[in-house]
């Protein structure tokens, strides 16, 4: 699935949400448009939602994850160090945030914050230096979308084999359990 760079080569026509953090909005809307154009060059369908802060993302995701339109849903922002433990908390708590929903729905949710402790550190890796985490952020969630892809193939295989193990044939399955 993977090629030798670690990129998937699965790419499914899927439907992307896009929510961007107005916070640092000069580093925000460089990974959104690298995210963005990622996508629409594998063709897939985005739009694109914004809110005030990272803080926000976690709600905004699981709205737009609980409309079933989406694929994947892909938040964006940026967190920098302060001079008070705000960054701290919030970037925990934006994390953890994030990383529950991404194990509750089944729609794709990559992690796509930077947290960074300067702002140049921000900039190199929006389009700086260390490339555009945005693209980045949007490749990770192809992978999670053709893993998905793969386990929705092999499902109805994966259970042909346990009934088999068990015993259990499809004519079996279909009597009533009265006849049995
Ligand atoms: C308040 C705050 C601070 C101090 N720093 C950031 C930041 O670096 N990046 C970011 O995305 N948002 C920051 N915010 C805003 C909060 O995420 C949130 O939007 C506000 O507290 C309003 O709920």
């Amino acid at each position: 699935m993977k090629t030798p760079a670690g990129r998937s080569t699965v790419r499914p026509k899927a439907s992307v949400a896009l929510v961007v953090a107005r916070w640092n909005r000069e580093i925000t809307d460089v990974l959104a448009a690298g995210a963005e154009r990622t996508a629409k060059e594998a063709g897939m369908s985005v739009e694109r939602f914004g809110v005030a802060g990272s803080f926000e993302l976690p709600a905004a995701v699981a709205l737009l994850a609980d409309t079933g339109r989406f694929d994947a849903v892909v938040p964006i922002g940026c967190l920098i160090r302060g001079e008070t433990p705000h960054f701290d908390v919030l970037a925990r708590s934006v994390t953890d945030g994030l990383m529950q929903l991404s194990l509750t729905y089944p729609c794709a949710i990559p992690f796509g914050v930077l947290t960074c402790d300067t702002y140049e550190q921000a900039r190199q890796r929006a389009g700086g230096t260390e490339g555009n985490k945005g693209e980045e952020t949007m490749e990770a969630a192809f992978d999670l979308l053709a893993l998905r892809q793969m386990v929705a193939k092999a499902a109805p295989a994966a259970r042909r084999s346990a009934a088999a193990r068990s015993g259990v044939t499809s004519a079996k399955r279909r009597r009533s359990p009265g006849k049995a």
